[in-house]
């Protein structure tokens, strides 16, 4: 990692606490990425952000802010990054998906809050992570109650706007989310003093509708029998898919899709024939939560597909870009960003139709369903989960996990055995 301590100095960072981090990074992706044979040569942007995951881009956001900019933060798939970049601001991911930030959120949330909420607010109270540091206004939402909690919690902090996002898909909800889109709209432009035209956003529905086209490009390339990409990688680039460049990302991705569009010419596989296909459907995957990837990857299956947030929910569906008036693109805006499953609306049957699709996309031989320890919302939809996945046939193993190590032998045992089973189907 490039010497980056003046700018974290100057970020206001508790820069000794923070090398704690920066002594186990390296080494964690070095066992997982750098390990695996016969990566794609394009890999290289990836593993070159990663390794200076609080230099690089942390140092562009800054830049950006030295020229009046501003940064926006956020937790989550539903917040509309287009009205973001329409403003001529800059939209960053901020989930936390790191042990090391955990401790932090203890000191103000319940122990029995999921994991990924205290890396959150702990990464951003104990000032360990720049890109909490740098965003000059964080976008809460009203999903989970921990999260609607947490925001209280935090807006003491730093500004903070909620976004108010319904739990149910009546027309009457998609209606309620355009307007609530258009109340951040109002928001984002007056805390940048620029202006959203109807030609700046349908400008940034195109920059995120390409990312999305990238992502979905990347993930359709797993759809092939020779398997041109592991799983731990496209986990790595979704993950990166929520902070870098917009542009830059879909350059990137595309550059790597067409390594691998030769590789599938070329019958090149980074797997055995015959290895057994997992798709995992749950909660997030943070960044540095790479566990069940590597877990699964060095037991002797592939993972080929995540109906997740860090997966297929971020990047299926378009925005319609024909729309000229912004009364219109909120609208757009809406009916997109609401087709995703999360498991916080009720009812959420259209993500076990998801999974059910998805598994015959993919041709996955089982799924594991994972929950991060304390979300009562995917907890519970597990029950659904479960039951059709099993009158369908398809194998599945439902597990709960958070992000210390103490569980990897035990996950890495159940798991073994479930690869065992469909081996032996
Ligand atoms: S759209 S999954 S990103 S809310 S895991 S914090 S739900 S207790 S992250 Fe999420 Fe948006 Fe839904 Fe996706 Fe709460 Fe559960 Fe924790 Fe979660």
């Amino acid at each position: 990692m490039a010497d980056y301590r003046k700018m974290w100095e100057e970020l206001g960072m508790d820069v000794e606490l923070h090398d704690q981090l920066c002594a186990v990074l390296p080494q964690a992706f070095g066992d997982v990425f750098l390990s695996q044979e016969n990566r794609p040569d394009s890999m290289d942007y990836y593993n070159m952000v990663v390794a200076d995951i609080h230099g690089i881009r942390p140092a562009e956001l800054i830049e950006h802010q030295k020229k009046g900019g501003k940064v926006f933060g956020t937790f989550c798939v539903y917040v509309p990054d287009e009205i973001v970049f329409a403003a001529d601001a800059i939209a960053t991911g901020l989930c936390g998906g790191s042990q090391f930030w955990v401790p932090g959120g203890e000191k103000v949330l319940p122990a029995n809050t999921c994991p990924l909420i205290k890396a959150s607010v702990g990464a951003r109270l104990d000032r360990t992570c720049p890109f909490f540091r740098i965003a000059d206004m964080f976008i809460g939402e009203t999903t989970c109650d921990g999260k609607k909690k947490a925001w209280e919690i935090l807006s003491k902090d730093v500004p903070l706007h909620v976004m108010d996002l319904p739990q149910m898909k009546r027309a009457k909800d998609i209606k309620a989310w355009a307007e609530e889109i258009e109340t951040f709209k109002n928001v984002v432009e007056e805390f940048t003093g620029n202006k959203v035209t109807a030609e700046k956003l349908a400008e940034s529905i195109k920059l995120i509708n390409n990312k999305r086209k990238a992502l979905e490009r990347l993930y359709n390339l797993r759809k092939n029998e020779n398997l041109p990409i592991s799983g731990c990688d496209v986990l790595l680039i979704s993950q990166i898919a929520f902070y870098d460049d917009p542009a830059r990302f879909t350059q990137m991705t595309n550059k790597l899709c067409d390594e691998l569009d030769q590789r599938v010419k070329d019958g090149v596989s980074v797997v055995p024939a015959g290895t057994k296909r997992i798709m995992l459907t749950g909660t997030p995957l943070a960044i540095p939560n790479w566990k069940l990837h590597n877990i699964v990857e060095t037991s002797g299956a592939a993972i080929v597909c995540e109906e997740m947030c860090t997966g297929t929910r971020y990047f299926e569906n378009l925005v319609d870009e024909s729309k000229t008036t912004l009364e219109d693109q909120y609208m757009a805006l809406a009916e997109r960003y609401m087709k995703i499953n999360c498991a916080c609306f009720t009812p959420n049957e259209g993500r076990i139709d998801d999974i059910l699709r998805l598994a015959k996309e993919y041709k996955v031989d089982g799924i594991i369903d994972v929950n991060l320890k304390f979300c009562n919302l995917y907890d519970t939809e597990g029950y659904f989960v479960e039951k059709a996945l099993k009158e369908s046939g398809i194998p599945v193993l439902g597990i709960e996990t958070d992000y210390t190590d103490s569980d990897a032998g035990q996950l890495r045992t159940r798991i073994s055995a479930f690869i065992e089973m469909l081996d032996n189907k």
